[in-house]
């Protein structure tokens, strides 16, 4: 299967500047979310999720036909929680009922991050709706129960190799875990609500101990209240990994370069794009003065 991007006709770089602006603005006002973290991290992890379903084998899942908004893929286990970005989002698309439901959820995750003060995350529009038989099967999400072997298998499917991986993992100095989500519990770090290559630094410079948590799940837990689960340990138990690890830790800039070039790949996957797509890079509502 070919999934080609469609160009809207009349639509421009400020159209879509537009609607970035839109989310930004939301995202802003509404920051009691969580506990004060707001819906920067939900919205981020829902680019993921609606992106991460795809295979590589068969050009199934992924971003482009934005199948989360049928109800098998949003009932998924493994995507409790995120109706809460779906719900954020959902004004947004009666506001520019236009852009379609892959480019919106994709989209939220790129405001999150340059909001949030991470990287300029370089997007794409076209992604179109398809039908809801469409909607990839559950279960093509990861389980965060596995060390090291499994999360390089399982990102060979989203053609993300090792460095990629590690990169994208640095998302996780963004928000938390919820016990009644997913079965695990607390922050990786301090700064829930700022991208930051806080990640890396607590992976290699805390005192880890794993330890059972309410939901009886094994996670692993620092004196100052963080937490890692054991797929972002495994991290730092693999030595590939580690390089890696090591690497951002002590250079954010790297860590931001690479960040935004495998989230943005982590995005298209499946997607071929005309050789006439533009490529947009939004500025934050900041360095607009708003
Ligand atoms: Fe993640 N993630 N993630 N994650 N994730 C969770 C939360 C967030 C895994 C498991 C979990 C990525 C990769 C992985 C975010 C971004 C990314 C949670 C807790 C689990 C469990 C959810 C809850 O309880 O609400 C596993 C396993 C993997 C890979 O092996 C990647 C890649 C990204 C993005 C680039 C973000 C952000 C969150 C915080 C969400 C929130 O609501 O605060």
């Amino acid at each position: 299967i070919v999934h080609m991007a469609q160009e809207i006709k009349d639509k421009s770089e400020k159209d879509y500047q537009e609607v970035y602006n839109a989310i930004a603005v939301k995202l802003r006002e509404e920051d009691e979310f969580d506990g004060y973290i707001g819906y920067g991290p939900v919205l981020t992890r829902l680019a993921w999720h609606s992106s991460g379903t795809w295979d590589k084998n068969n050009n199934t899942g992924g971003s482009f036909g934005g199948t989360y908004q049928f109800q098998k893929e949003s009932n998924d286990p493994s995507n409790k929680g995120l109706h809460n970005g779906a719900e954020f989002l959902a004004p947004i698309h009666k506001q520019f009922p236009w852009l379609s439901h892959g480019d919106l959820y994709t989209l939220g995750g790129v405001v999150a991050i340059q909001e949030l003060q991470g990287p300029v995350i370089p997007w794409r529009p076209g992604r179109v709706d398809l039908p809801e038989d469409m909607t990839p099967d559950n279960g093509r999400l990861p389980d965060a129960v596995y060390g090291a072997d499994y999360v390089r298998n399982f990102f060979k499917r989203l053609d993300l190799n090792d460095q990629e991986v590690v990169a994208l993992m640095g998302a996780h100095c963004l928000g938390r875990t919820h016990l009644q989500n997913t079965g695990f519990d607390g922050p990786w770090g301090a700064a829930s609500n700022t991208f930051t290559n806080e990640f890396f630094l607590n992976l290699l410079n805390e005192n880890w101990k794993l330890e059972k948590n309410e939901a009886k799940n094994m996670q692993w837990n620092s004196p100052k209240g963080y937490m890692m689960l054991p797929t972002d340990h495994a991290l730092i138990e693999d030595d590939k990994y580690m390089a890696y690890v090591k690497l951002y830790a002590t250079n954010n800039d790297k860590f931001f370069e690479d960040f935004a070039k495998a989230f943005k790949k982590l995005l298209e996957g499946g997607i071929t794009f005309p050789q006439s797509t533009p490529t947009y890079r939004f500025e934050t509502l900041d360095s607009q003065g708003l």
